[in-house]
């Protein structure tokens, strides 16, 4: 009966988990294949420019972007207008950590939302909104080079945003922002989107592994960041955070 019992509030907690990767999801790329097509059912798959490599990955395949010429192109604006919640969330194996190594950018300078390694350092950046460009909120953390793969959060939402490293906090920020607004131009991952970036302007490719991109039109909470959105450790990992808490109460 015990054993009953174990089985079902973990069956639960991974149930749980699944309804909320699914809440909100406006994009995922598994890289599972060598198209960039996206599985969130929305339709929006991406438009190759290169040719990456096929590696093994956290979940099944992963892709390994060359760092000078691959970029997947997204062909709309996933921005609302305005937009007050928005996420990204990934694995990455960096393998060049010198200059501007763009992870994903949507909008510029008058608006945006960018990912990059920039000389060692893991930054997200976002801000809004004027012709003047104002100056980005930035928050960032080392970027890991021990070859591993890493999970990445970037989580912006009511004025704040998060810089998630393998489940925990590592930076945030209040922006003097509430939201993001449209600026009618598509987004991109592995480099720039056209124009510039949160950043600023300037061009860098990513180099590396990439695997399981997904990007949601709400803010992710800290526990769901904390646990794993991978198929095969999700049960495992959900698991161990109903064991954490006491209880299946979540
Ligand atoms: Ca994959």
């Amino acid at each position: 009966m015990r054993a009953f019992r174990i089985t079902a509030a973990a069956a639960f907690a991974a149930f749980a988990l699944t309804l909320n990767a699914q809440d909100g999801l406006e994009l995922y790329i598994s890289f599972d294949t060598d198209q960039p097509n996206d599985e969130s059912g929305n339709g929006r798959d991406g438009e190759l420019v290169g040719r990456p490599d096929l590696i093994d990955g956290v979940v099944k395949q992963a892709w390994e972007f060359d760092g000078t010429s691959t970029v997947i192109n997204l062909l709309d604006q996933i921005f609302k207008d305005p937009d007050a919640e928005l996420s990204i969330r990934f694995y990455m194996k960096p393998n060049d950590m010198n200059g501007q190594r763009i992870i994903f950018d949507e909008g510029g300078a008058w608006t945006g939302f960018t990912v990059r390694i920039f000389d060692g350092m893991l930054q997200f950046a976002t801000v809004c909104c004027g012709a003047d460009h104002p100056p980005p909120e930035i928050i960032e953390t080392d970027a890991p080079d021990d070859g591993q793969w890493h999970e990445v959060a970037a989580v912006f939402g009511q004025g704040k945003m998060f810089l998630y490293l393998d489940g925990i906090e590592a930076d945030m920020a209040e922006t003097d922002w509430e939201q993001l607004s449209g600026h009618g131009q598509p987004g991109a991952i592995g480099n720039l989107s056209p124009g510039d970036t949160a950043f600023g302007g300037g061009r860098g490719f990513y180099s590396g592994g990439l695997d399981e991109f997904r990007l949601y039109s709400r803010m992710l909470s800290a526990n769901e960041v904390a646990l794993s959105v991978s198929p095969a450790g999700r049960l495992a990992l959900a698991w161990g955070e109903v064991k954490s808490r006491g209880g299946a109460s979540r």
